[in-house]
């Protein structure tokens, strides 16, 4: 940490890390990366409106904070991301915040930042090093939002560092909101999604016989596209028994249920509603389905890969950097539904393909997208700022 006379000791850092208490995506790697920098020693505290699902039933030394703002006649809705930048500001002065980690560029960037710039007035010292991680949706769609998209530039560029969790997302966000007027065209820095691969392991019994079993797991919002999946597995597997399991809930669920009730495929396509536990559902799954329009990296494809399961997917955004065509999945042109419905053919009825493919999913999971080496990329990041700050 830095102390107060500015000098710099990074082995036991403060950081705090602000996400969404999502069930999935941001909300998950920001828990994850809590609950493994909370492992190597540093004192973390995690600041959301909720607490999010996958820290809530882990045991892991994070200290969590719920900031939602008191309620009061003339607020509309409480404005928690102010009361989130006080919560950060309440824990730098009581023992001084090193680093403050922005998952999902808005409100946390801009809650991040504020609560930088406030620093200096709780606490003596340096002021907290912010870092934004951007998972997708916040450039991709939110930041296409002229209503946002001052607002989020600023909170890039005021942030000491900011991250991309693909290497089309950097790309994507360097396009959207640089170079800046006067030419600058500050670095947008890939650090990739990880996957905790001992929780999210290959099944050691043997998987139960039946008839092929497809699954995906989705916020069913529609750029993930659900419906169209449902159509395109049904159209995919006329005539068969092959099964379609849907885990989690949104805006797309009820049309989807609807679509499969009308196309007469309900008794083999089963909505089972969000769940905590993932790693049984997809070692029960022999491919794992996404039919996303964009996607900037594909967490949950991550996760079935890492069970041993492989995935049928457009090649839209970061997931060609996840999943290999060929190697750890099938991977069809965007705009090809009929490609897309030839892999899922082809992925259902091949079961050599498929065990190849998987046991490369495993393989890929845990050497190119490991837990260790992507946390020691944040703890160099972390480091790398401290000392520019210290010598600032
Ligand atoms: O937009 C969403 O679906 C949610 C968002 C999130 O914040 O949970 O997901 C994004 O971040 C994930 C974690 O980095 C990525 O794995 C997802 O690909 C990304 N979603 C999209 O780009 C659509």
């Amino acid at each position: 940490m830095v102390t107060p006379d500015g000098e710099l000791n990074t082995g036991s850092l403060g950081i705090g890390v602000l996400c969404h208490p999502t069930y999935g995506g941001s909300g998950v790697v920001a828990s994850e990366l809590a609950l493994a920098l909370a492992d190597r020693g540093h004192r973390i505290h995690l600041f959301s409106y909720a607490v999010p699902p996958r820290l809530a039933r882990s045991s892991g030394a994070v200290e969590v904070h719920v900031a939602q703002g008191a309620p009061y006649p003339l607020f509309e809705a409480p404005p928690h991301d102010l009361a989130i930048t006080s919560a950060v500001l309440n824990v730098h002065e009581a023992e001084g915040l090193d680093v403050v980690h922005a998952h999902y560029a808005l409100p946390h960037a801009m809650s991040a930042v504020l609560a930088g710039h406030a620093a200096p007035g709780v606490r003596p010292g340096p002021s907290p090093r912010v870092v934004t991680t951007l998972h997708g949706t916040d450039i991709t769609l939110v930041g296409r939002q002229p209503s946002y998209r001052p607002l989020l530039r600023y909170a890039l560029e005021a942030s000491h560092a900011v991250t991309a969790v693909s290497e089309d997302l950097a790309m994507r966000s360097m396009e959207a909101f640089y170079p800046r007027p006067d030419g600058g065209r500050p670095e947008v820095v890939v650090v990739p999604n990880f996957v905790n691969s001992v929780e999210f392991c290959p099944a050691t019994t043997a998987r139960q016989e039946g008839p092929p079993r497809a699954i995906h797991v989705s916020n069913f919002r529609p750029v993930k596209r659900v419906p169209w999946l449902v159509e395109a597995f049904i159209e995919a597997t006329a005539g068969t028994d092959a099964r379609l399991v849907l885990i989690g809930d949104g805006p797309d669920r009820d049309l989807s249920v609807s679509r499969a009730r009308e196309l007469g495929a309900s008794e083999r396509i089963s909505f089972l509603g969000q769940r905590d536990v993932l790693p049984s559902l997809l070692t029960d799954a022999d491919v794992f389905l996404l039919a996303s329009t964009e996607e900037s990296f594909g967490l949950s494809a991550l996760e079935a890969m890492s069970c041993g399961v492989p995935v049928v997917a457009p090649r839209v955004g970061g997931i060609p950097e996840v999943v290999r065509d060929g190697v750890t999945g099938w991977l069809s042109p965007p705009d090809s539904r009929g490609a897309y419905i030839a892999a899922i053919q082809e992925a259902l009825n091949n079961p050599v393909a498929r065990a190849k493919r998987g046991q490369a999913a495993r393989e890929d999971a845990v050497d190119r997208f490991s837990l260790d080496s992507v946390v020691a990329s944040y703890e160099g990041l972390y480091a790398r700022l401290l000392e520019e700050g210290a010598d600032s």
